[in-house]
């Protein structure tokens, strides 16, 4: 039999089950990575766990997202950090050195590898042919303490690309067109596992790209062989001793094959506020623009950056645009610096911001009322900016900069010739952000004042009587159920105090209707907490007393943590019964003693005396964590030793 490259790695890392879609596997785990915004979490939750080493080849803690410090409680976590790196011999990376997924790119992503990490865009490291995962905190930190990573056997999907790539598309505009075609839905369980020869058109920042925003697709990971192309991207960043040729087998088996076909890719962009509304920049014209923001974990790279300066050299940017920049690390930035381009970009009238998330996840820059608002990062839910009447496009760089000078919407290709780039001989690999830690098992944790317990899940009872708190719709995210900005993110290690806010940008009274309930449901649509990997959107539902969520389909890694938090992720068995349901009424839901993974259960809707059927989803250890209140309890009893 032909294997496809993901299974050849599942294969070498299996610990636990059979590599059959749907069956849970346990893998091995040789490196994690957590940055700061979810890390106080996981290393509070690792705390708790007790352990005196950690089982990982490497593990690294960057502080890249809460780097605005308007009061003491960014900074104390990332004392925290700090601390707990230094007590277990964690990479720290400190704040300044940039973006985890950029840097785990540049310094450690290792074809053939397994890495878990407490973000969404942990998969980035695909780009090199590493299996890299994004989980929720618990799972890191489990991860962490032993070394292993549960999941549900993904179905692999085969993105063949064929065809030649036209002048002035990028590897953003790449992953437009397929986030057009397969939508926020189109990867949930799958790992998306490109091939073709066209993938040899693509640089590893390029595939790193189009990994990046497999996140977007729902995907649980995507993959991009490893070939000369990656060797020569090692070999500049000092490290091919970490080089492994790896591809699938000729005519290996797949779940599903979708063929791309790169001549048929244009500029594009995502249009408010979903990263698969995707129109071509001809399409929707020249639309005035206010702000255009350059960076992130997408598109941080030195070659993304050498574009836009050799787009804005000799230009100025518009009078209405304000343009920033934040580098996805301190060595791009370095290596614009000293080639000159930063005067480039600085005589254009940037604003530069330092290496780090920035404007992407809301920290600044939040743009003025109604403003229209052109990124090249991953995400434009709506408020996500922190200004919740904007609309925010997302682009390539190139179209990032052309319409930065314009002051509208603009095609790259009306630029002219095409500007290539070439990497580096050898990329700026300096050490001046970077801790190595050996382990200092008698380290004292630096607890800042804003650092709360983690909130405990009780164990599930034999019948559960709630009302409904809220009925959602469809693609809700995990920025609506905890949404993040400026004011917000430094409550991260905080959850009472973040919980006034949960689903803010859905209705403004959900605490005060969770509190005075004592306890309660949520309803969701399809792709119930797509996005980011904040188990702050379980974590704050389980303080205020959320005891289950029905949805008619859930996205992968929130449903893991609702399980690990303790809160019971059911799914409508008939999706037409999500019309059995309405706010206020209460329902009743018997029988969970019998709850298994192959389950359903009656739900009674008290109001109208009607019921319906709902479907547990999970694993048998997922029943097994329920049953003691999640997770930590489950790990932290040790009944069993595999959390
Ligand atoms: C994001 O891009 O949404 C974030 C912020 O990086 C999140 C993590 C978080 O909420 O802290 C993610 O992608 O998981
Ligand atoms: Fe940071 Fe944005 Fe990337 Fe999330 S998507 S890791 S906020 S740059």
């Amino acid at each position: 039999m032909s294997t496809n490259l993901a299974v050849k790695i599942l294969k070498s890392h299996l610990l636990e089950g059979e590599l059959q879609q749907g069956h849970e596997i346990a893998i091995k785990v040789n490196q994690t990575l957590t940055q700061d915004s979810t890390g106080t979490m996981v290393y509070l939750q690792l705390e708790a766990m007790g352990i005196k080493e950690l089982k990982t080849d490497l593990s690294v803690a960057y502080i890249d997202h809460n780097m605005l410090q308007a009061g003491f409680e960014n900074a104390d976590d990332h004392a925290f950090i700090q601390s707990v790196a230094a007590k277990y011999g964690i990479v720290f990376s400190k704040p300044g050195n940039g973006i985890c997924h950029q840097l785990h790119l540049e310094r450690f992503s290792k074809p053939g590898d397994v890495l878990i990490g407490s973000d969404s865009h942990t998969p980035t490291s695909g780009g090199m042919g590493m299996l890299a995962i994004g989980a929720g905190g618990l799972d890191v930190a489990v991860a962490m303490a032993k070394g292993n990573y549960y999941l549900k056997m993904p179905r692999i999907i085969n993105i063949r690309l064929e065809g030649q790539r036209k002048p002035w598309t990028s590897a953003k505009d790449i992953i437009l067109h397929i986030l057009g075609k397969l939508t926020v839905k189109g990867g949930v369980n799958a790992i998306l596992e490109y091939s073709g020869e066209s993938v040899k058109q693509l640089s590893v920042p390029e595939r790193a790209t189009i990994t990046n925003m497999g996140a977007e697709l729902g995907a649980t990971a995507s993959l991009f062989p490893s070939d000369e192309i990656t060797y020569d991207f090692l070999k500049r960043q000092g490290r091919e001793e970490a080089y492994k040729p790896l591809s699938a087998d000729e005519n290996a088996d797949y779940d599903e094959t979708i063929i791309i076909h790169l001549d048929e890719v244009v500029p594009s962009a995502a249009m408010p506020h979903s990263p698969d509304k995707v129109a071509t920049i001809a399409e929707l014209g020249a639309i005035p623009v206010d702000q255009v923001n350059i960076g992130s974990c997408t598109n941080g790279s030195y070659a993304d950056f050498m574009k836009v300066a050799g787009i804005l050299k000799g230009k100025k940017v518009h009078p209405r645009v304000s343009l920033t920049l934040s580098p996805g690390s301190s060595n791009v930035l370095k290596m614009l610096a000293e080639n000159g381009a930063m005067a480039d970009l600085i005589g254009a009238g940037v604003r530069l911001l330092e290496a780090g998330c920035g404007p992407c996840i809301g920290m600044g820059q939040a743009p003025k009322s109604g403003a229209v608002s052109l990124r090249t990062f991953n995400r434009n839910f709506k408020g996500r900016c922190g200004t919740v009447d904007a609309e925010v496009f997302l682009v390539s760089p190139e179209t990032a900069a052309a319409s930065a000078i314009a002051g509208h919407l603009t095609d790259p290709r009306s630029l002219g010739e095409e500007m290539v780039i070439e990497e580096p001989e050898v990329y700026a690999n300096d050490d001046g952000y970077w801790i190595t830690n050996s382990p200092e098992p008698r380290t004292t944790i630096e607890m800042g004042p804003n650092i709360k317990p983690v909130p405990q899940g009780t164990p599930m009872k034999r019948e559960l009587e709630a009302e409904v708190l809220l009925k959602a719709g469809d693609n809700i995210t995990t920025d609506d159920i905890m949404p993040s900005n400026a004011s917000l993110l430094p409550f991260r290690s905080n959850i009472p105090e973040l919980s006034k806010q949960c689903f803010s940008t859905i209705i403004d009274d959900f605490s005060d209707r969770a509190l005075r309930a004592g306890q309660g449901i949520v309803i969701g649509g399809n792709n119930y907490g797509q996005g980011s990997s904040r188990e702050h959107a379980a974590l704050v539902p389980l303080y205020l007393g959320v005891k289950a969520v029905i949805a008619k389909s859930f996205a992968r890694i929130h449903q893991a943590n609702l399980i690990n938090a303790g809160i019971l992720p059911l799914v409508f068995d008939r999706e037409e019964d999500y019309g059995m349901v309405n706010e206020g009424d209460s329902l009743f839901i018997k029988n969970l003693s019998a709850l298994d993974d192959k389950g359903f259960v009656t739900v009674v809707n008290n109001n109208t005396k009607e019921n319906f059927k709902v479907i547990f989803q999970g694993s048998a250890r997922d029943v097994a964590m329920l049953k003691v209140g999640g997770a930590l309890n489950y790990a932290v009893k040790g009944e069993r030793n595999d959390v």
